[in-house]
């Protein structure tokens, strides 16, 4: 048998794929269809504290190697996907799932997470510093003084099992100073990468940009998106304490794609563009890949291959 079961910190996973925060995850009906596929969890979409309807349409296009996004974090407010997760974990003991919180200050975070902190939420908290489409407010990941400033205080608080979810970084500086202020605090995981913040891609019949907010700027996901991954997840594979997870996200589009991110540290690995494109189904090919992967391999486990990229 070829196992996909993973984990992070003590919470067991029967399958190392989930979706990306923010793609078919925003209402109940979402949420029960990734419950019901072969992800081994799911999380929700990234909450503010009052419902939002986000930019305006179209804000999402699919490209030849990916998708362009500015949704504007829409989203049904914080106690929706608390509610939702409240009644999943009471149907389903022994499943563990993700909420996604990204307040538009530190303030509305600290709140949202004193909301769960009192709660009797039992899973996962995705503290999303990445998203790059909210006119007027640059991502937090971007400043390190900011991330720092917030995680102190959230850690003064909060001690319910939590991670980050990081934008792309591409420089090994940038690395270093992330990883050094992460490793200061009791992170369960880093998720690495958000989209890669503010592409532009122009309908080239009529000249105008793809999407409609931020004069046509958005977040890149799906194949673009790969080496980018890799080399994040890679690069905090290295640097962070080994009791921080990964998780990875960016670019996968097939079972090789999944094992890639495996092989530089990831313990789940998160599917966005596909998973809009495809739907949940996508799941069962995805794990029917990557185990036909590991089989020609002769890997029964992920603990086979994680993390144990060769360079030369
Ligand atoms: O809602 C969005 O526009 C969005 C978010 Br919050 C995010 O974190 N990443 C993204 O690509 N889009």
């Amino acid at each position: 048998m070829t196992d996909l079961q993973t984990s992070i910190g003590d919470f067991q996973f029967d399958n190392v794929f989930m979706n990306a925060s923010g793609v078919r995850c925003y209402t109940e009906e979402d949420l029960d269809a990734l419950a019901q596929s072969d992800a081994g969890t799911f999380v929700t979409k990234s909450a503010t504290q009052a419902k939002r309807l986000g930019n305006p349409s179209p804000r999402y296009a699919r490209l030849e190697l990916g998708s362009i996004n500015s949704m504007g974090l829409p989203n049904e407010g914080l106690d929706y996907y608390l509610n939702y997760a409240l009644k999943f974990q009471e149907k389903h003991p022994g499943q563990w799932i993700f909420l996604s919180v990204a307040g538009l200050t530190m303030e509305e975070n600290l709140a949202m997470a004193h909301t769960i902190e009192d709660s009797d939420f039992n899973g996962l908290v995705e503290f999303n510093l990445s998203c790059p489409n909210v006119p007027g407010k640059p991502q937090t990941g971007y400043d390190f003084d900011r991330t720092k400033e917030v995680l102190t205080n959230l850690f003064t608080f909060f001690t319910k099992p939590a991670g980050v979810k990081l934008p792309p970084y591409f420089d090994l500086a940038q690395f270093d100073q992330m990883a050094a202020i992460l490793n200061q605090f009791p992170l369960q995981f880093v998720n690495s990468i958000n989209s890669l913040g503010n592409g532009l891609m122009i309908d080239p019949e009529t000249d105008t940009a793809l999407i409609k907010p931020k004069g046509g700027f958005g977040g890149i996901g799906g194949a673009y998106a790969k080496p980018i991954a890799l080399a994040n997840v890679r690069a905090f594979s290295q640097r962070l304490d080994p009791k921080i997870q990964l998780i990875g996200t960016g670019g996968v589009t097939n079972g090789r794609d999944a094992y890639d991110l495996i092989l530089a540290g990831a313990s789940l690995v998160q599917v966005g563009t596909l998973l809009q494109e495809e739907r949940p189904a996508v799941f069962t090919r995805l794990s029917r890949e990557l185990q036909a992967v590991m089989q020609t391999k002769g890997y029964t486990n992920l603990s086979d291959f994680k993390g144990q990229l060769k360079t030369q």
